[in-house]
This record gives structure tokens, C-alpha cells and sequence, in this order.
């Protein structure tokens, strides 16, 4: 049988680089060797507080990235988690199986309480539940991911793990795919840091959807290591980012990468840097221009119901497992 996949993206912000190279890309590429569901993750973008009406928007705006970037409609299935109610429902019952002492260690939720203080929402330390209900819904075999959510997966796995020994066989315990280069783009602003949409500084990000004076102007300004050679060396971590970047953007060998700068400097490598993400970007940002809306709610809703098909099937098992159905 087909293998599957299954992975998704909140809605909360501009797509960038480091999503782009961490995730889509190899949803993009492993589209074709596997049944592929790519969900926008509505319902995981409401634990921290959003603007109805923007919400929407960005929802709409991440199915056009979806497609821009690659992901095929005819192949893969694209659908927002908010349109299929298994994913609540599941969430619910998966809450009785995992611990307090298991979310309380998910540093992902450390680090956002940590920046939130007082208006913590329940829903925000529940988050990975949710992520598991996701993922276990759908059988899912692999879920190609950045390295930020490794820890997730783990969870996920443990999460099915108990409750096929508790209720009987019913989730696949699904493997992370995470890429060996680019699972952790890093700020261009603080290369200790991942390049992350919630930054406070804008300059650390390359948007998908940034022009190109804008993509020139924040790789200029991105922050270099001491020392002046031009190769990958992971105790320069911003040097090294940008080589792969560069690497990543090109599909040039890391060989041919430290080749093409060999006796260069730090202006050349930016420079071309920038000039390759333009380029890279360009088809990008015309196909986004030209999704029609009418085509993007038919693939939303066939989306949606082909992944109720599926979800209903696994929840009806869990409903008569746990005794919530006859
Ligand atoms: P951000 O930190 O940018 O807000 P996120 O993890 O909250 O990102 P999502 O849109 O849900 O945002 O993430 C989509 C995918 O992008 C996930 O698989 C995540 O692991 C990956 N990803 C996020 N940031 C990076 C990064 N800097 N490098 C590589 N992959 C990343
Ligand atoms: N937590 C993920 C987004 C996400 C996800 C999923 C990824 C929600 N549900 C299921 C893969 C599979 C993040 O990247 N922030």
C-alpha cells in the first residue's frame, strides 16, 4: 500500500525561507512517492489571540503558498483543520491519554509561555495534543517537519503507542522526516536564533513573498562571523547559514558552493545570495498572483472531503474503542 504523509503550517504569519526550506520543499518532493495531506493548521493558530477576519485571510493566503510552491491538487489533498471536526473531536479524547508531565516538558510551549506571561491559554499547552490528533487521524507513515518540532513527533508516537496498548491497535505510530540540511534556517539577524515569523526583527526573516529590494536590503544587512574565508564550518554559524541558504537556493554542491566563493568576500556572498532568492522567488510569487479564488475553494473543499473520508473511519474506531459509541 501507498505509503502516507501528512503535515501543516499555521496560518499565523508570512511564510518564509526557513519554513520553505525546512518543510514545503520536501513536502513538494516526497508529494509523488506518498499519499500526501497538507493541512492548514487553523485551529493550532488560535492559541495565541488573532484577528477574525485576518485569520481568514492568512488561512486563504497559505492554501495560495501551498500551491505556489508545488504542491500538486491532483495528487496531494489541501484542506483546512477547522473544516474537519474529527481533529477537535480526537483532540478531546487524546487529552485522557496524555499526561500533564509530557506537555509540561514540550520546550516549543516553554519558550511561547515564557514570551506570554500571564495570558497562557489552555490551548496553547494543549497544542501538541492537537498536532498528535492531526497526524494519527490520517495513518500517517512520515511527517516531513523542521527540526523545531522533533519533539512533537516523539509525543505523537508515545501518544499512540499508549492508547493502542490501552484501547487496542487502532494509530500507526508515525517517523519524523526531517531534512539533513535545512531543518534549521537561522535568523540573519542572530544566528543563535531560528529564522522565525514571530521574531521581533523583521530583518532576521526572508518572507516568500518579500520583493526584491526588500530580500537585497536584509541580506546586506544580515550578520557575519569573524574571519574572512567563505566555507561551511558549523563554529560560524552565520557564515555557515547563509552557505546553505545559498546551497539550498542554487542545488549547487556544498563543494561547488565554497568553489564559487573561494578567495570572495562577505559582499559577493551576499549579494549572490540575494540574487538567487530572487530568482527563486519570482515563479513563486506570479503563480500566488494568479490562483483564482474560485479554483482555490474547489480545491479546499474536495480537500475536505477527502480528508473526512479518512478521519471519520479512524474516529469511529476510537469512539467504539472507548466506549463513546456502540
Ligand atoms: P515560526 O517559528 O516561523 O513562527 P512555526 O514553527 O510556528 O514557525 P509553522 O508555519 O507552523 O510555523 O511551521 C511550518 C513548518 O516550518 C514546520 O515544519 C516547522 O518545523 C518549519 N520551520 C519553522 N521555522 C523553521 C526554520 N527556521 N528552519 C527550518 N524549518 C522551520
Ligand atoms: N506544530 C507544527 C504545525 C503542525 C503540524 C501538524 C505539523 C500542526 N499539526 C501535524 C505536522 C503535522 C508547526 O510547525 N508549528
Amino acid at each position: 500500500m501507498t505509503k502516507r504523509i501528512f503535515s501543516g503550517a499555521q496560518p499565523t504569519g508570512n511564510v518564509h525561507l526557513g519554513n520553505y526550506l525546512g518543510a514545503l520543499k520536501n513536502w513538494v518532493a516526497l508529494q509523488h512517492e506518498y499519499e500526501s495531506f497538507f493541512c492548514i493548521v487553523n485551529l493550532h493558530a488560535l492559541t495565541i489571540a488573532q484577528d477574525p477576519a485576518l485569520l481568514i485571510e492568512k488561512t486563504r493566503d497559505l492554501a495560495r503558498i501551498y500551491l505556489a510552491v508545488g504542491i500538486d491538487p491532483q495528487v496531494s489533498t489541501i484542506f483546512i483543520q477547522s473544516d474537519v471536526h474529527e481533529h477537535a473531536e480526537l483532540t478531546w479524547v487524546l487529552n485522557c491519554v496524555a499526561r500533564m508531565s509530557e506537555l509540561e516538558r514540550m520546550t516549543q510551549y516553554k519558550d511561547k509561555a515564557r514570551k506570554q506571561q500571564e495570558n497562557i491559554s489552555v490551548g496553547l499547552f494543549d497544542y501538541p495534543v492537537l498536532m498528535a490528533s492531526d497526524i494519527l487521524l490520517y495513518q500517517t507513515d512520515l511527517v516531513p517537519v523542521g527540526d523545531d518540532q522533533r519533539q512533537h513527533l516523539e509525543l505523537t508516537r508515545d501518544i499512540a503507542i499508549r492508547f493502542n496498548r490501552d484501547y487496542g491497535e487502532t494509530f500507526k505510530a508515525p517517523d519524523a522526516f526531517i531534512p539533513k540540511v535545512g531543518a534549521r534556517i537561522m535568523s540573519l539577524s542572530d544566528p543563535a536564533k531560528k529564522m522565525s515569523k514571530s521574531d521581533d526583527d523583521p530583518n532576521g526573516c526572508v518572507l516568500l513573498m518579500d520583493d526584491a529590494d526588500t530580500v537585497q536590503k536584509k541580506f546586506k544587512r544580515a550578520v557575519t562571523d569573524s574571519g574572512t574565508e567563505i566555507r561551511f564550518d558549523v563554529s560560524r554559524p552565520a557564515i555557515n547559514n547563509l552557505l546553505e541558504i545559498y546551497h539550498l537556493m542554487t542545488g549547487k554542491t556544498p563543494q561547488a558552493v565554497e568553489n564559487h566563493f573561494a578567495g570572495k568576500g562577505y559582499a559577493q556572498l551576499k549579494g549572490d545570495l540575494a540574487e538567487s532568492t530572487v530568482e527563486f522567488l519570482r515563479p513563486i510569487q506570479q503563480r500566488v498572483r494568479e490562483i483564482n479564488d474560485e479554483r482555490l475553494d474547489e480545491i479546499l473543499d474536495q480537500g475536505r472531503e477527502k480528508a473526512r473520508q479518512i478521519a471519520r473511519a479512524t474516529l469511529e474506531r476510537v469512539f467504539h474503542l472507548t466506549g463513546l459509541k456502540r
